[in-house]
């Protein structure tokens, strides 16, 4: 599915127009894979559009910037207005967010710390990520034959554009293989999380998400969703899971910003079934929680409309 297209992107402190938005072809993040992003939701609410968890969604893309030495020219603060300002120009109720901030024009050696950083952030309308179906009634797993990278390779607790090529072969590979989405395992063989979300399991009753320590993201809807299971009454751990762990799941489900909360049904042709009652649950209490419709839960959507 193409882009829909909205009027402005910000670019380093300006709202240009969407065709506008476009860098040099010798740009360092271009060819070294150098940068940092975000991946943020917007919804609507009854005051407006809100969008989820900005602040932490924000110091998450500075600290990755921070892992890869790169000085981010703007604060916290400062991206945090930026991306409502842009949400509001826009006039988008709900919008999918993407902030980068790569390495510009300038110097081609592998050297990073002499190029220019340089921060954007788009904005657009994008519907479920893995399908409409896939959010009703769950999707097939399959596990990748590569590895989620080592954290002593690349630091894979930072949002790195270039070590995104790991999750891309694997989502291919499961695509090709007539799969809707790829686990990744490390290179102990513990389930790590899959190419764009984490992961949980429900065994026994108890729900299970890998440790960071597995290779897994620190997901702030993996953070979300460990909150409302803990306040809805479940039992909540992080195990490290082995893929048998998967395939003997009584519920298993993915979490992330794109994807949102989506039903894990197959993984490797083993059935895990329709969604359970404890995946049902916890979708429904997240999707009406980022609609606004959960008091609880209302320190977590920073309107943009004031
Ligand atoms: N793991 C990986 C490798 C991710 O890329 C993501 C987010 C997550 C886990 C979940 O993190 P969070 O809950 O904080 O979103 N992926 C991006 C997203 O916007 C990119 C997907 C295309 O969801």
């Amino acid at each position: 599915m193409p882009l829909e297209k909205t009027k402005k992107i910000w670019m380093d402190g300006t709202l240009v127009d969407w065709d506008d938005a476009n860098v040099h072809v010798l740009t360092h993040t271009l060819h070294y894979g150098s940068g940092v992003f975000e991946g943020i939701r917007a919804y609507p609410t009854s005051r407006g559009p809100a969008v989820f968890r900005l602040t932490d969604h924000i110091r998450r893309l500075h600290d990755s910037a921070g892992l890869l030495m790169m000085d981010l020219p703007y604060s916290v603060e400062e991206l945090v207005e930026a991306t409502k300002e842009t949400v509001r120009v826009n006039e988008v109720e709900g919008c999918y967010i993407r902030p980068i901030a790569f390495l510009g024009y300038g110097e081609m050696g592998l050297n990073p710390l002499p190029c220019p950083v340089k921060v954007s952030i788009a904005v657009w309308p994008w519907g479920t990520y893995l399908g409409d179906e896939g959010v009703a009634k769950g999707v097939r797993m399959k596990i990748s034959t590569w590895r989620r990278m080592d954290p002593n390779i690349n630091p894979v607790a930072a949002k790195g554009t270039g070590i995104y090529v790991n999750s891309s072969l694997a989502k291919v590979e499961a695509l090709k293989g007539g799969y809707d989405e790829a686990v990744l395992l490390n290179t102990n063989g513990e389930v790590s999380e899959a190419t764009g979300e984490n992961l949980f399991v429900v065994t026994d009753g108890v729900l299970r998400t890998p440790p960071l320590s597995s290779g897994a993201l620190e997901g702030i809807t993996r953070h979300s969703v460990m909150t409302i299971a803990r306040d809805l009454g479940y039992e909540v751990r992080e195990d490290v899971l082995l893929r048998t762990d998967l395939y003997l799941a009584d519920e298993a489900f993915l979490t992330g910003t794109a994807a949102e909360v989506v039903p894990i049904r197959e993984v490797d042709d083993r059935v895990i079934g329709d969604p359970g009652e404890m995946t049902r649950k916890i979708q429904e209490t997240y999707f009406a929680t980022v609609h606004g419709e959960v008091e609880k839960y209302a320190d977590w959507l920073e309107h943009a409309r004031g």
